[in-house]
């Protein structure tokens, strides 16, 4: 009974946005909530056993939540980020992984089609090449997540699908470390995704994605990224030459393209040469019509279901790029994406979203979501569909 009432006590100062911030009470909060989530996860198929096991040392972590709301302020200027995700000494050591796994990331890419460069690239990205891979107990931040309640829902499936990878015998609650949003190992795969994607890379009948050996988890990586769609052959995207006088109204991930269309509109690769050919593309603009442009297929989109952010996937593609020995990024990027200060480019999200346009996070990035806020917007008024963020635009939303 006492469970019960702390649980009313607890769940009424939550509603009033006060239990949170005594530790205390939120502890109470979270045993309670931990009674009703055994009972929950027993429906889905967890022993008591297991529970009993990988649960006795769950507990509350404030700090993991105090994390989860400090996301998502400003985003960093695309340059910024690129300069950081394709930095030297991330090239360097992408460059060393594939040499030093040569044959693990041949024998992947024989039978994924993903790219060794590309596998490497992400490793980079999500740990510095394991050397990050985060010190966090994934029960406790998943149950933290769920208890927390924002999106409890999200959180109590990968809670769930943690303790599943337990009771298969992958993984102790003690080995499974990562991320303080939960995401474990070399790659940083969500428990869920491990359940449904991760392979063995090594034949030894385990997927440990956790370990110092990163073969399981590279293969992983892969597997994962082909079951989401990836196109053997075909680049995440290419840097193109816009013309003068180019139409920033006809570029956007959806307002796809043939290459001869491209080409007759006057695009060709950065850098000079002809277009290559995947099929239809379109042109995204990350940082404005005066920043470099890339020409994108359906890769693009399968690197999102790993991230969704753009900038993570150009970040991810073009450290691939280096990694496998091309060069830099050859447009500069402008002071002013679209013409528009950081804060110009916020309101202008907050516009959008406050009539009704999902136009996202306002972090001052416009990006494919933020261009088809536009588009709608431009729809319902009848408007020229462009996709393009003006000041023009921003006046008239006020
Ligand atoms: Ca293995």
């Amino acid at each position: 009974m006492w469970v019960d009432r702390r649980q009313l006590i607890v769940g009424s100062l939550a509603g009033a946005g006060l239990a949170l911030a005594d530790p205390l009470w939120a502890q109470a909060g979270f045993d309670a909530w931990l009674v009703g989530f055994r009972s929950r996860a027993r429906k889905a198929g967890l022993r008591r056993a297991t529970l009993d096991r990988a649960l006795a040392d769950a507990r509350y972590l404030p700090k993991v939540i105090d994390l989860d709301r400090r996301q998502a302020e400003v985003a960093k200027p695309m340059q910024d980020y690129l300069a950081s995700a394709a930095s030297a000494a991330r090239i360097r050591g992408g460059q060393r992984a594939l040499r030093n796994h040569a044959q693990t990331l041949r024998r992947i890419e024989n039978r994924t089609g993903v790219p060794g460069a590309l596998v490497v690239a992400i490793w980079g990205m999500e740990s510095s090449f394991g050397g990050f891979r985060g010190a966090q107990p994934v029960i406790s931040v998943l149950a933290t997540l769920a208890f927390d309640g924002r999106r409890a829902g999200r959180f109590e499936d990968e809670l769930i699908a943690a303790l599943k990878i337990i009771q298969q015998g992958q993984a102790t609650a003690s080995q499974m470390i990562g991320s303080h949003a939960g995401a474990m190992g070399h790659t940083q795969f969500m428990p869920s995704t491990y359940l449904a994607h991760a392979v063995d890379g090594t034949g030894d009948g385990s997927r440990d994605i956790w370990g110092e050996d990163p073969r399981d988890a590279l293969a992983s990586t892969a597997a994962y990224l082909k079951a989401l769609g990836w196109q053997k052959g075909q680049p995440w995207g290419v840097e193109v030459s816009l013309p003068d006088g180019f139409d920033p109204g006809l570029t956007g991930r959806v307002l796809k393209r043939s290459r001869k269309d491209w080409t007759g509109l006057g695009l060709r690769l950065a850098g000079g040469g002809a277009l290559p050919d995947h099929g239809k593309g379109g042109v995204i603009l990350p940082a404005g019509p005066r920043g470099p442009a890339f020409l994108i297929w359906e890769n693009f989109q399968v690197l999102k279901g790993y991230n969704y952010a753009d900038s993570y996937v150009i970040g991810a593609g073009h450290l691939s790029d280096r990694i496998a020995g091309g060069g830099p990024i050859r447009s500069g990027f402008p002071d002013r994406p679209w013409g528009m200060t950081t804060d110009q480019r916020m309101e202008l999200q907050r516009h959008l979203n406050a009539a009704g346009f999902n136009a996202g996070n306002p972090d001052g990035v416009i990006g494919e979501k933020g261009r088809a806020a536009i588009r709608a917007y431009e729809a319902s008024r009848g408007l020229r569909e462009t996709g393009v963020p003006t000041l023009a635009l921003l006046d008239a939303l006020k």
